[in-house]
């Protein structure tokens, strides 16, 4: 294992990251930035998972109208893509390798059934987390939960008057199907952090771990279920590096994969991280602030979500110098940050609602981090909770219709009485 990675390691740096990349893409296509959104994405069979795939959809025709008798002709059926549980992109792309979803057409309508029948409408079954865009960037649908559809092509509208009975041609149009993991606590870190070790050590998720960058090139969803059966899902992500949100390394193929988790868990090694010889080498506290600059420089509202910051690799730091400095660093922030160059520092700071230690390996202090990880869920669901009861009592229709209601219920009393 030892000179594996000391192979690894020897490699030219750019070399390795476009290796990586290049086995990554292998897959499919990057279709992150616009202009590169008109390229094809074709998935390779023999992977078992893919976060994209690009199809082509097209509603059904309307039927033609019977002028002659002010016949209608059935609308065309839509192309409709729908979240269902255990499915998956590569599922998609098995059953239809063509990636070309066409809706039936609207039957003609004829002197012996006026109406014609609405044409077929073509069911697409994705895994929940799925989001639908078009190659100018709309959003046409998020499906986040199972039985979620949105509608990829409309039919056409069938012979009318309106249209002078002739039947109208369904939307053509490729939409990207762009798969964010859904998952409780997303793993947050450089490579090489730990993220995976900590999966492993609190599910029964077995990712790849190893001692070089970008051992985890997909993200794995692992169950860590408590004593009272509780289950919290943690999502193991690849590693981020410098330059992410602009979509340096694997870039936002990653980072997007942190949009729909509702806490982030920072994993950072306290010795700090140095992507290759050659490249940079980053304190623990200097990766902190990175990791919060490239998510501030991707979407700031990710800053926003719930966090807690982890120094993993406490085995490796016997005498505690390495941690007390870090600590002393981020708790002294934002005063710290003068200690580091301009370029590395954050706009708006995350506020960690905990910051704690562990050896994710050694398995030391990871029960207590998802102890930490449920209080925080727990704290914040009720949060939400609370918010959402008191936007509806402050919705002035409500409680329009509960007074209506109570009004009746007295009248009715009334009566009876
Ligand atoms: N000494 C020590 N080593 C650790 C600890 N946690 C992880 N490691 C080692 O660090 C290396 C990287 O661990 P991974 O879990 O693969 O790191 P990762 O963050 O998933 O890395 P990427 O998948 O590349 O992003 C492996 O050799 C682990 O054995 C720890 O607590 N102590
Ligand atoms: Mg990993």
């Amino acid at each position: 294992m030892a000179r594996a990675c000391l192979q690894v390691k020897g490699f030219m740096p750019c070399q390795y990251i476009l290796g990586h990349q290049k086995r990554f893409m292998g897959s499919f296509r990057r279709t992150d930035t616009p202009e590169k959104s008109n390229a094809k994405s074709v998935p390779n069979k023999k992977k078992s998972f893919i976060d994209s795939l690009r199809i082509y959809a097209r509603g059904g025709a309307g039927g033609q109208g019977l002028v002659k008798f002010g016949g209608i002709g059935g609308d065309g059926g839509n192309v409709v893509v729908v979240a269902k549980d255990k499915q998956t992109l590569i599922n998609v792309y098995q059953k239809c390798p063509t990636r070309r979803f066409v809706a039936g057409n609207g039957a003609n309508s004829t002197k012996f059934c006026l109406c014609g029948d609405k044409g077929t409408d073509m069911e697409i079954f994705v895994p929940p987390g799925v989001e639908l865009v078009t190659d100018e960037g709309q959003v046409l649908g998020d499906l986040n939960k199972e039985g979620d559809r949105a509608i990829a092509a409309y039919g056409g509208k069938g012979g009318n008057p309106d249209n002078q009975f002739i039947g109208r041609r369904g939307d053509a149009r490729s939409v990207r199907l762009d798969l964010k993991v859904i998952a409780d606590v997303g793993l947050v870190g450089f490579p090489n952090a730990g993220k995976s070790t900590f999966l492993k050590a609190v599910s029964r998720a077995k990712p790849k771990i190893a001692s070089y960058p970008f051992t985890t090139i997909r993200p794995q969803i692992g169950i860590a279920e408590f004593p009272d059966f509780r289950k919290i899902s943690v999502a193991d992500l690849p590693g981020l590096i410098e330059g992410a949100h602009a979509n340096f390394g694997m870039g936002h193929r990653f980072l997007k994969h942190v949009e729909r988790t509702k806490l982030l868990l920072f994993v950072v090694d306290v010795n700090g991280f140095q992507l290759a010889q050659g490249y940079p080498s980053r304190t623990a506290f200097q990766t902190v602030l990175l990791l919060n600059k490239e998510l501030e420089l991707y979407r700031p509202d990710l800053l926003s979500k719930p966090a807690l910051l982890v120094v993993n690799k406490m085995d490796t730091d016997l005498d505690h110098h390495l941690t007390e400095e870090v600590m002393s660093n981020l708790e002294s922030l934002p005063v710290s940050m003068e200690t580091v160059v301009e370029e590395m520092r954050p706009e708006t700071l995350i506020k960690f609602d905990d910051i704690l230690t562990m050896s994710a390996k050694n398995r030391e202090n990871t029960d207590l981090v998802m102890k930490r990880v449920r209080a925080l869920l727990d704290q914040y669901a009720d949060k939400q909770l609370a918010e959402q009861q008191k936007e509806k009592a402050m919705m002035p229709f409500d409680e329009g219709m509960d007074g209506i209601f109570e009004k009746d219920r007295e009248h009715a009393k009334q009566k009876l009485a």
